[in-house]
């Protein structure tokens, strides 16, 4: 690594321990008040914005007002189940005003449909049977402000992912009273959002494969954490693909077609949510083509410490007692370990079992830290095909997608 680059890594991983220059003041509310760093200049959540934001944590922080991008700071998601004021906002478009329930419609269709059907919200209510699964949501951009050169778009450090706990019905039966044709490959969502031009462009569509589609938990779902789902994050209904890009879990939920090819809908194509098939060296240039590049599935392995809030102080002698939470898309976490001398030993956490797949999972560990001073505390989960977090940013790519990195904190034992 040349000099600079050194000197970029170090500053990025300050940025991300909310350490910054501020480095010597532990205990402050660093994270809130940001570093200034990380490209967009954090606001403080302002009130009154034309919807319901005054429901939020006033410590969420800001990317982007138009639209409205909010992420979570680390310690925020410290609940199993992450509270509706705490959950990060990613929005494409503007925020649609006037939805009512009662007149609310889903509209099944596309070419692999054997039958074009609507429901109402009161028909998938009494015609299909209720599930409730908690599922990892994370927007496939969390972690991107660490690449270098940036990746385009929001600048999240690691506040774009929650997990909350989602009832309604399986998409699976839904897609199957309407029918399925055999040759149904995707499918794809439609919202009510309209794009921000104020133009009559879609600002988001995507989708999943039949496959992901026809999954126990794909849900369309009316309820998050018992309650109907808040206006920001989908009301009144929502499809949720836990595990995979959160930008696949359409809000303002109108209609799904059953596509008899890749759904191209908006943000399906060039490099929005695609990689390069073959790696790329960091800032290369790359036709973002169908033979260049391949959409995202699954999310991998990753975790957070949500336990303590970094800058903590200890008081020497007593244990450090972190916990947090692991992911890995459609698989389980199998291990989880910390580390506080920057990877040179790592212990071992405890890891709870899944609630259900598609799940994050609670880890916890108690570590003796040797003697008075600064540390770093270093968490990497180990999903169940044995991959594990890298310590660094993983393969750069133009959209600066999918930096699962492993989280830091620093404390300090006085
Ligand atoms: N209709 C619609 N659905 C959408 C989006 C959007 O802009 N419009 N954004 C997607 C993206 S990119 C993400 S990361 C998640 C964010 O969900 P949340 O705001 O509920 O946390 O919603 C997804 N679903
Ligand atoms: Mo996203």
């Amino acid at each position: 690594m040349a000099k600079d680059e050194i000197q970029k890594s170090r500053r990025q991983f300050l940025v991300k321990t909310g350490l910054g220059l501020a480095g010597l003041a532990l205990g402050n509310n660093l994270w809130a008040k940001g570093s200034g760093t990380t490209g967009t200049g954090q606001q403080k959540l302002t009130l009154g914005d034309g919807f319901s934001l005054k429901e939020k944590h006033p410590d969420l922080v800001v990317l982007s007002d138009k639209p409205w991008n909010i992420e979570t700071p680390p310690h925020l998601l410290d609940d199993v189940i992450t509270p509706a004021n705490k959950l990060f906002v990613r929005n494409n478009g503007l925020i649609p005003e006037n939805l009512d329930a009662k007149t609310w419609t889903l509209t099944i269709d596309g070419e692999s449909v054997e039958k074009q059907t609507v429901f109402t919200l009161d028909d998938l209510k009494k015609k299909f049977k209720h599930h409730t699964y908690q599922l990892v949501h994370e927007c496939a951009g969390n972690g991107r402000s660490e690449y270098s050169p940036p990746g385009h778009g929001n600048q999240w450090t690691t506040g774009g992912v929650g997990c909350c706990e989602w009832t309604g019905v399986r998409l699976r039966d839904v897609l199957e009273a309407a029918g399925i044709k055999k040759d149904a490959v995707y499918i794809g969502y439609y919202g009510r959002d309209k794009h921000l031009s104020g133009k009559d462009e879609v600002p988001i569509s995507r989708g999943v494969p039949m496959r992901k589609a026809l999954e126990d938990e794909a849900l369309i779902a009316w309820a998050m954490n018992g309650q109907d789902i808040p206006v920001v994050h989908g009301y009144p209904l929502r499809v949720l693909f836990g595990g995979w890009p959160a930008s696949t879990s359409g809000k303002w939920l109108t209609r799904i077609a059953i596509r008899n090819k890749i759904h191209d809908g908006a943000k399906m194509n060039g490099t929005d949510y695609r990689l390069p098939k073959n790696p790329i060296a960091p800032g290369a240039k790359i036709t973002a083509t169908n033979e260049n590049m391949r959409i995202i599935e699954a999310m991998p392995v990753k975790s957070l410490i949500t336990y303590p809030k970094t800058g903590a102080q200890l008081t020497e002698g007593k244990p450090l007692e972190l916990r947090g939470h692991a992911w890995a898309g459609d698989r389980k976490i199998k291990e989880m370990h910390v580390s506080y001398d920057f990877g040179a030993t790592w212990h071992k956490a405890t890891v709870k079992s899944q609630r259900n797949r598609n799940c994050w999972q609670q880890w916890s560990a108690a570590l003796k830290l040797p003697q008075k001073g600064y540390y770093e505390v270093w968490a990497r989960a180990t999903d169940s095909e044995n991959v594990m977090q890298p310590m660094l940013v993983p393969a750069w790519n133009p959209g600066g997608y999918l930096n699962n990195a492993c989280h830091r904190i620093a404390v300090e034992v006085v």
